[in-house]
């Protein structure tokens, strides 16, 4: 009645705007109001834990009643909504983000202060929630960012994994995993909902029965059920009302277990199933590329679908709408193919649940679902083993088969005859053991589909694609990568964003594209100055903070080096590592050498089974061991390897860098996303070809830019004619020097053995043509080197290349999403005045 909604209208924008300036006084006593009913704790006694909390609950009652207004206009407006869905969130930590994203931070800082605390302290001891396993999860998390700040109504769609990914220590120079304990002290940032649950089904049989109405229908019996219950945690625009939701679900045993007509067999069996249960959200799989096989993935993949698409259903019931309008109302984007069962999950749901035609549920399907596609690599490709899913999914796989058979028609009739392209496109594997592949399915069941960079996508096209592409042409899109300014500068580079604001005034805070007035004052001696001094200060910070964690001394006047982002072979952290080598032996052989004092930095976690990878850390930590403590060169040449990179560390690490390395094989990294974020804050890049650097190096120009190595063409080219890695271990002698003293044990404290397996693949097979391109990035490096002498030049060519980033805001790549695959438009949140 309308009584009630002006009060509840009214009580809901009084604690939202609980934050204007007048009332700092509001703020503190809800911070102790917190303490003490959140906490049980008066200020006297409280740990920082608990003022963190009281701050954070303090923050979250903001969001809240923005959020509730959010979701009742949502409804209200009978508006569409983009879905998200992703397997990893990387989202970091939250509290910084939100106070900025509010506008708070001020008020926040003075009312901490009062009560005796420090703001930074709280923010430090945030331990963020490792939903993700490095680009993909943060991507995912820099998207809901611009969808809220952009006022886009949009829900994100994933796991709440009990355990993120690993933290690393490392010990005698080798990565050591350690569990990851984000919940151990509660999270204030997500809100419950036991209402909010579904039932998902595994395993058993299917049936088919007439009904009353003498349709056939299917009914799947499983073998055991889990629960979905949902986990929300608020996602707050920059200085808007809007507030959405990442939904993520956790898995539960279901309350009554019914033996008999599940099959259970005995009670213990019972219990067992109860504890595979909870099992399914428990753990990330901390790989950047599928481990193939592992039947608990595929059932987290098909549980958080599952529970997603129950839930969009289900919003559509609750605001009245018939479900052929399905596609209307919900956009949803499959973030790369883990979530890519969808496709045949959402046909389950309308045809057997829903009682939809074949026809019309695949329409509604293909209308909803789009699919992103993040790697080329062979490798990662997902596939499942027929048998596995056959025995988990027994409906989905009835219904892929349906899928299969209708689109290979379909394949026929466009190409007759052509049966090798049947067998190319087919949603089944049949060469040796059968298998599902999934990125065939996420292609045939949307309507759109799209790589993460220029490059990438025309690759996809060309290669693991490139049927698809011939046949449907439209469908396929370039989406470049973007990341979110809020948190990767105003955020973690506070220094450089006031100096924003004072040279540009404050539109660039919500138009990144405004930064490229900058480049106008790129030679102007005060800015250089302005700029250089901010500079110093986050190398300082860093500096300290290696010191802290590592003991290694670094003088902040070197140039910072940095290679952070998963330990990868396609990555080339080897390559890198080889230059430091020759480097330094050139060093030893000519103090007088004329190079740039170089602190070279790396950061990153290997996969713990992939053993190559920690065998690529061991070599970096060996090589920083023998050179840190080098007389001949301590002044003049720094390694570290900062332990446990994660979105935390990247916040001091990302505004430190002098200049970033983006070094991959051309053609096998998809975009990257930390270059970006590297040149946002004033880093140069020393890049090849390959995935969004071909667009930075665009943007900044190509005298900003340090480029070498072969192009993706080159590199196709080689692999195909025969590649030899010996022969450019031939042609290069400080090559030949730099591995020749990896094999004598010189950064294994004599163990000839440990680095065999590295040096071995690289000088038998070299699969990422390290050695090819090994020539190339020392001259490049010489160049850097030659470049860095200059401080005006320098200072001028870091300024160009912040003043050309803001193409790579994720809000440019969200406005591409909305407008070219999901049709969906801002919707404004006004709150009522109190
Ligand atoms: C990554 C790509 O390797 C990277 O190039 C890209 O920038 C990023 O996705 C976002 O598009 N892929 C992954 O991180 N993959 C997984 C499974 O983690």
């Amino acid at each position: 009645d309308m009584i009630n909604d002006t009060s509840v209208a009214q009580a809901s924008a009084s604690i939202a705007l609980a934050s204007d300036a007048a009332s700092e006084a509001v703020f503190e006593h809800d911070v102790v109001r917190n303490l003490i009913c959140r906490q049980a704790r008066y200020p006297d006694i409280a740990t920082p834990q608990d003022w963190y909390m009281a701050l954070a609950y303090t923050v979250r009652d903001r969001m809240l009643a923005r959020w509730a207004e959010s979701v009742k206009n949502y409804a209200l407006h009978h508006v569409k909504v983009a879905c998200y869905l992703s397997a990893e969130f990387l989202i970091g930590p939250q509290l910084g983000c939100n106070l900025l994203n509010l506008g708070l931070e001020e008020e926040a800082r003075e009312a901490m202060d009062s009560l005796g605390q420090d703001l930074d302290a709280l923010l430090a001891i945030e331990e963020e929630p490792g939903l993700g396993n490095g680009g993909l999860g943060r991507l995912a998390a820099c998207y809901l960012d611009s969808l809220a700040s952009l006022e886009i109504p949009a829900i994100g769609y994933g796991i709440r994994y009990e355990f993120g990914i690993f933290d690393q220590d490392i010990v005698d120079g080798w990565q050591v995993e350690r569990t990851d304990k984000w919940l151990k002290m509660g999270t204030p940032w997500e809100i419950i909902r036991p209402d909010i649950h579904y039932y998902v089904s595994f395993g058993g049989y299917t049936r088919m029965w007439n009904d009353e109405q003498g349709r056939l229908r299917v009914e799947w019996v499983p073998g055991r059920q889990v629960k979905g219950v949902a986990y929300d945690v608020p996602v707050q625009g920059y200085r808007v009302n809007t507030c959405n939701v990442l939904r993520l679900w956790k898995s539960e045993a279901v309350e009554s277990f019914d033996f008999d007509d599940f099959n259970a067999g005995d009670y213990y069996e019972a219990v067992e199933e109860k504890v595979v249960s909870e099992t399914l959200s428990k753990v990330l799989y901390p790989n950047d590329e599928p481990e193939s096989g592992k039947r608990l993935r595929l059932a987290q993949q098909y549980f958080f679908v599952s529970c997603a698409l129950q839930d969009m259903l289900r919003l559509m019931e609750v605001s009245h709408t018939p479900v052929e309008r399905f596609a209307d109302r919900f956009a949803a984007q499959l973030n790369d193919t883990h979530p890519s069962i969808a496709v045949a999950e959402l046909m389950r749901l309308l045809i057997d649940e829903r009682l939809l035609s074949w026809e019309d549920a695949w329409s509604i399907t293909q209308r909803t679902f789009a699919y992103t596609n993040h790697t080329l690599l062979p490798e990662a490709l997902e596939t499942w083993s027929l048998p596995l899913m056959q025995s988990m999914l027994p409906r989905l796989v009835e219904i892929i088969f349906e899928i299969n058979q209708r689109f290979l028609d379909e394949v026929r009739r466009a190409l007759p005859g052509d049966e090798g392209s049947v067998a190319r496109m087919s949603l089944i594997d049949e060469q040796g053991d059968k298998k599902v592949r999934m990125a065939h399915l996420a292609t045939v069941g949307s309507h759109k589909v799209n790589g993460v960079a220029a490059l990438h996508s025309d690759l996809l096209k060309q290669t693991i694609l490139r049927d698809f592409a011939a046949m449907f042409p439209s469908r396929f899109l370039n989406v470049t990568n973007g990341v979110t300014p809020r948190r990767f500068i105003m955020q973690s580079n506070p220094g450089l964003a006031r100096l924003l604001d004072d040279t540009l005034g404050e539109k660039w805070r919500t138009d990144l594209t405004r930064l490229d007035a900058l480049a106008d004052h790129a030679d102007d001696a005060t800015l250089q100055e302005a700029w250089r001094a901010v500079r110093r200060e986050n190398k300082a910070k860093l500096a300290a903070r290696i010191g802290n964690i590592t003991g290694i001394a670094v003088p902040p006047e070197m140039m910072f080096d940095i290679q952070v982002k998963r330990i990868h072979e396609y990555k080339r952290q080897h390559l890198n590592a080889l230059h430091i080598i020759s480097l330094y032996q050139r060093l030893r052989r000519d103090p007088t050498l004329d190079v740039a004092p170089r602190c070279f930095i790396f950061g990153g976690k290997a996969a713990p089974g992939y053993d190559m990878a920690k065998l690529m850390i061991r070599l970096i930590s060996g090589i920083a061991e023998v050179v840190n403590q080098d007389p001949a060169t301590r002044d003049r040449l720094k390694v570290v390897f900062y332990p446990d990179f994660n979105v935390k560390n990247g916040h001091i690490i990302y505004p430190a860098a002098d200049l970033s390395e983006q070094i991959s094989t051309a053609g096998k990294e998809a975009s990257g996303t930390g270059n970006m974020k590297f040149m946002m804050n004033g880093a140069l890049t020393i890049g090849t070809l390959d995935g969004a650097n071909v667009e930075i190096r665009e943007q900044a120009g190509a005298d900003n830019f340090f480029l070498f190595g072969m192009t993706a063409q080159q590199v196709a080219a080689l692999q195909q004619s025969g590649y030899r890695p010996g022969h450019y271990l031939e042609a290069n002698e400080a090559l030949r020097e730099a591995l020749d003293e990896i094999a004598q044990g010189r950064f294994s404290r004599g163990d000839k053995a440990m680095f065999r397996p590295l040096l071995d693949n690289l000088l038998n097979a070299d699969p990422f043509l390290v050695l090819a391109d090994f020539a190339d990035y020392a001259a490049c490096q010489q160049r850097v080197s030659e470049a860095w002498r200059d401080e005006k030049r320098w200072a001028r060519m870091s300024i160009i290349n912040t003043a050309r980033s803001g193409a790579f805001s994720s809000d440019r790549a969200i406005k591409e999403y909305c407008e070219n695959i999901w049709q969906t438009r801002a919707v404004k949140i006004d709150l009522a005045a109190p």
